[in-house]
């Protein structure tokens, strides 16, 4: 049998729509409701979140010298094998427009709810790093981080990336094999500590919030259908809606989280202190 493209999104399966159309304000005052309440939110990013600091998400179409290729074909083992030196530079000019971007109010909100609850457990897809930039801290990273590179031959090898956007990937400084971003590319398994944190806090949260994610990409995918099966309030924020599952305990809210999520934890917790201040 031939494998499944790892690359290439699994068919939907069409749920059930939601019962009442509701008005964004009242979606806005069910889902505050629900956090207020709320002993353990778990939260997981992707792309979107990022959108408003000026960082395409992943499958937009690419500008510039990158226009020609599509991310799903540079993010991956093959790519790195067959054209290392385009696949470093495409991650360094990421990396580059990443430290000139700044958080945006998606990201400092997010750092005020984990002031508010109890236990907030933070899990993201992306790699770059407005999270702890805007002051989040123990942010759960599923897929690694564009600000750090690994040996491509897995010994312990590390070298600092800079943003040059020509060359060849460095070498190791202890095998001499290339460096590669410290990335997640399809077929490669999570990190396995990170990936277990995610789901057990998928499994004990009451409220989870999925925030700008496309939702195709496995086994991110899955963690807010986990919560859903283990009685938690799910709540979706996202641009557009088309394309995320629906149902009984999924509550969407349609729109930019750079405004939505904001709006949300200030109607969630408007007089309530911070339980602990940041650090
Ligand atoms: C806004 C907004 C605004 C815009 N406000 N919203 C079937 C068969 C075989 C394999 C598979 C299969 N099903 C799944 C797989 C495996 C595969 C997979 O899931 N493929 C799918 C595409 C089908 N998964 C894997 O391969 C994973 N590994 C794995 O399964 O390992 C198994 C294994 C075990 C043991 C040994 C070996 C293997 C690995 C997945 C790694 C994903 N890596 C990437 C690249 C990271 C590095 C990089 O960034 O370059 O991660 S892919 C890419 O997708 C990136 C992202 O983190 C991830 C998710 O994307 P995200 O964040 O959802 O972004 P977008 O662009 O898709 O969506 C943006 C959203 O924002 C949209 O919804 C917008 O509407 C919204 N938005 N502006 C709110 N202002
Ligand atoms: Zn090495």
């Amino acid at each position: 049998m031939v494998p499944p493209d790892p690359t290439l999104p699994r068919r939907r399966v069409a749920s059930p729509p939601t019962t009442d159309p509701q008005t964004r304000a009242e979606a806005l005052a069910v889902a505050a409701k629900a956090l207020r309440s709320a002993e353990h939110v778990c939260v997981l990013t992707g792309a979107g979140i990022s959108a408003e600091s000026g960082i395409p998400t992943f499958r937009e179409a690419q500008t510039g010298l990158w226009a020609q290729y599509s991310p799903q074909e540079l993010a991956t083992a093959a790519a790195f094998a067959s054209h290392p030196a385009r696949v470093w530079q495409w991650y360094a000019a990421r990396r580059a427009s990443v430290r000139v971007a700044q958080p945006n109010p998606a990201h400092l909100a997010l750092a005020t709810l984990a002031q508010r609850v109890s236990h907030c457990s933070l899990i993201t897809q992306n790699v770059d790093d407005l999270h702890e930039r805007a002051g989040s801290r123990d942010v759960i990273r599923l897929h690694g981080s564009l600000m750090h590179a690994r040996c491509s031959n897995g010994c312990a090898g590390s070298v600092l990336p800079t943003d040059e956007q020509h060359g060849d990937p460095p070498p190791c400084p202890t095998c001499g094999a290339l460096m590669r971003p410290d990335v997640v590319w399809f077929g490669e398994p999570l990190p396995m500590g990170p990936f277990e944190a995610a789901r057990n806090a998928a499994v004990a949260c009451d409220v989870f919030l999925s925030i700008g994610t496309s939702n195709l990409v496995e086994p991110a995918a899955s963690l807010p259908w986990i919560s859903a099966t283990h009685g938690a309030t799910v709540i979706v924020v996202n641009q557009s809606m088309e394309g995320q599952r629906k149902g009984p305990s999924i509550l969407p809210l349609e729109g930019p989280a750079g405004v939505l999520l904001p709006r949300l934890i200030a109607e969630a917790f408007a007089g309530r202190r911070p339980r602990r201040q940041a650090e």
